[in-house]
């Protein structure tokens, strides 16, 4: 918080993933002696400032024929920019969460939750210490868009770092819960309907005043499992396809809704399925109990 971190400091060491096709690489590597993962991204075009764009390039071409030509095109620095998240100090867990790795579906029941999977998160889950910051306003202040701050029904929704608020083509905002008491999904009861209608209603609401985007060209979901502990729920532009959106993973809040009034215990007692990294400790402690 606060200190600013210089990113020609950072000394790469692998790469652990990355995709031609999504512009994207995620680097492992160090900064200032310290383990460091660095996402670095190439940002959307946007519509406002195609004019602009064209008007400043540079233009060298690379290919003639016929009539068809391809060019080196260089736009002008500000409109040329790379967005790159940066985790330092990064925990093992958190170089394993960008590597690439063979993914299986695992089928979680009542009991695998409370014997394997609930353990699991008490004592190896990524530290939530952002969450509260946000929540605090030690961190993000200036970045809420929205916030409900009752106790109980209340929620902070701000862009998640996904998002650089450049173009609503790729809005991605989270709105987190202030109740520190629900982990996921699996603790979810119809005491918690208003919270998750509250939500609903407010954040699209929020959405719509703020960026003129409707209710129904978003994507509102929650994860699971998720990253972090916490409960929060994703709101994306529908056009934006993102690999967290896929139906493996993500839970649509208003299905959610719906399977909490037609049964009250549906998130504890019901066999969920999820997908994890088979070198993920998860799926260890799955294999140990003999569930694998
Ligand atoms: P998740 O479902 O727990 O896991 O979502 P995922 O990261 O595997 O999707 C957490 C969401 O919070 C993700 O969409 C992250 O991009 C976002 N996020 C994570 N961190 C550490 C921050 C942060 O510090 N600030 C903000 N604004 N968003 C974050």
């Amino acid at each position: 918080n606060g200190e600013e971190t210089n990113l020609s400091d950072f000394k790469p060491t692998s790469v652990l993933r990355d995709s031609a096709r999504d512009k994207t690489i995620f680097v492992h590597g160090e900064l200032k002696e310290q383990p460091a993962v660095v996402i670095l991204e190439k940002t959307p075009f946007g519509e406002d400032t195609l004019t602009e764009m064209f008007k400043g390039a540079k233009t060298n071409l690379e290919v003639k024929n016929d009539i068809y030509s391809t060019y080196v095109f260089q736009p002008p620095a500000h409109l040329n920019e790379i967005k790159a998240t940066v985790v330092c100090p990064a925990t093992e867990a958190h170089v394993q969460k960008y590597q690439r790795k063979e993914i299986i579906m695992v089928e979680e029941t009542e009991d695998d939750y409370k014997n394997i999977t609930l353990p699991y998160i008490t004592s190896k889950g990524l530290s939530v210490t952002w969450v509260y910051n946000i929540l605090e306003k030690k961190a993000e202040k200036e970045r809420i868009i929205f916030e409900d701050s009752d106790k109980e029904l209340g929620f902070v929704l701000l862009p998640d770092f996904k998002w650089d608020q450049k173009q609503v083509d790729d809005l991605y905002l989270i709105a987190i819960v202030h109740k520190r008491d629900i982990k996921s999904l699996r603790d979810l009861t119809p005491d918690h309907l208003q919270l998750l209608q509250n939500i609903y209603q407010k954040g699209t609401d929020a959405i719509v005043q703020r960026y003129g985007l409707p209710t129904n060209k978003l994507r509102v979901y929650v994860h699971y499992q998720p990253s972090y502990y916490h409960f929060h729920v994703h709101f994306n532009s529908l056009s934006y396809e993102v690999p967290g959106s896929r139906v493996e993973r993500a839970h649509l809040l208003q299905d959610i809704i719906q399977n909490l009034k037609s049964d009250p215990q549906y998130y504890k007692t019901r066999t969920l399925l999820f997908p994890m990294r088979t070198d993920d400790e998860l799926i260890s402690m799955y294999k140990a109990a003999g569930r694998l």
